[in-house]
């Protein structure tokens, strides 16, 4: 299993002049993020096994919200809550390094928010498509020249397919016996890997500046509207297709159960939901997009759907050295979960082509 490691945080705290307890929080599966009690801020161990150079994702993500932050302050919007404020060191470091090279940064607390798992309602979702589409609206003008590749072909997915072949290859936990339905889903599904790559490279689809990680619980809402005021976990924010994001927010918040769920008759697609996002996201971008994009956003949840089952799968065979894993066979579960979602998607996807239309 691959769990948080314990560190020495009264000393980290202590090089961002703070003196607190401090408690696990959230449920993401790459950084290590606590609470520092009562006094409003949010410390994060950055997982430089995913991130190997964490100057360049700690200067996207200070350079990122400084132009979102301008952009706020000039609507009037308020800056503590709506985009996340990096808090330096004492000697005014972006982030603290450890003498072993542990590194850690500190965050406002963004006060009386809630994240989700899973969405309550499909008015959540309509909430979290405002959220991520206002996002890539505020970054449309940043110069992504700017900014680092943090993961070198993170959304690449025939390079994830060539990734997990090679994880079948050299199976070095001894574990494909467990995984045979799962290699022959990936297989048949791997038609599906080019279709967003194609069509970047030819040029119907342009790079935009993405948030490539758009998980339903990177957004915070406001606990009394309910509203998602602000749009987290920044690591991956790189030059990108918006159908990365669109397709990976759904991929998460469109499903009816959770990434791990093992009980297959609840996993399965939620039209309703697909709907609700739809018509929030495409609200705030839905003008500018390319006939491809539109063409193309069904579709998108499928491919992220499965690039993520891919992902998972050569993780478990590789024997679980990127995502947190909480049981032995965790990431198997996860890479099952997203082919069985794959699949009704595909099912869904004249559905889905209806409903895009309806709101672009
Ligand atoms: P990971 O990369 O591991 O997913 P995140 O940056 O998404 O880490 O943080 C994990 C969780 O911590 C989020 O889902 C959210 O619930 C909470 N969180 C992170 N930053 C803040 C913040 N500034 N204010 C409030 N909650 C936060
Ligand atoms: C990771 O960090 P978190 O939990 O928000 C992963 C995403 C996956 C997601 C699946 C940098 O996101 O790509 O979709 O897990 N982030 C990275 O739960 O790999
Ligand atoms: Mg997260």
């Amino acid at each position: 299993m691959n769990t948080p490691k314990e560190y020495n945080l009264k000393d980290v705290l202590s090089k961002f002049n703070i003196d607190t307890k401090t408690q696990l929080y959230g449920s993401g599966n790459i950084n290590d993020t606590y609470l520092c009690k009562d006094c409003g801020f949010i410390l994060q161990r950055i997982n430089t096994e995913v991130f190997k150079n964490p100057d360049d994702v700690m200067e996207n993500i200070y350079n990122v919200t400084h132009h979102i932050a301008e952009k706020i302050e000039k609507n009037g919007g308020n800056v503590l809550r709506e985009t996340l404020n990096l808090i330096p060191t004492k000697t005014g470091e972006i982030y603290y390094k450890t003498k072993a090279g542990d590194c850690f940064r500190m965050y406002k607390l963004v006060e009386d928010t809630v994240s989700y798992d899973i969405a309550q309602n499909p008015e959540t979702l309509t909430s979290a498509g405002r959220a991520f589409g206002k996002f890539q609206r505020l970054l449309s003008d940043f110069p992504a020249k700017k900014l680092h590749e943090t993961i070198v072909n993170f959304h690449n997915t025939p390079v994830r397919v060539i990734q997990l072949e090679d994880a079948i290859k050299k199976d070095l936990s001894h574990r494909i016996a467990q995984a045979g339905e799962e290699i022959a889903f990936a297989r048949e599904y791997g038609k599906y890997a080019n279709v967003i790559t194609d069509a970047i490279k030819s040029g119907e689809v342009p790079v935009r500046v993405t948030h490539n990680d758009t998980k339903l619980n990177n957004v915070l809402f406001d606990k009394k509207s309910g509203e998602g005021i602000c749009v987290i976990d920044l690591d991956t924010v790189m030059p990108g297709s918006l159908l990365y994001d669109f397709g990976d927010a759904m991929r998460c918040g469109a499903s009816n159960c959770e990434e791990d769920e093992t009980d297959t008759d609840k996993i399965w697609f939620d039209l309703e939901k697909f709907a609700a996002f739809a018509q929030g996201f495409l609200e705030e971008v839905g003008s500018c997009l390319t006939k491809k994009e539109i063409e193309l956003l069904p579709v998108s949840v499928l491919v992220i759907a499965f690039e993520l089952g891919t992902r998972f799968l050569a993780d478990y065979l590789n024997g679980d050295t990127y995502f947190k894993t909480h049981s032995e066979n965790h990431n198997l579960d996860r890479a099952r979960n997203q082919f069985i979602l794959a699949r009704d998607i595909e099912n869904k996807l004249s559905q889905m082509n209806e409903i895009v239309k309806k709101y672009v």
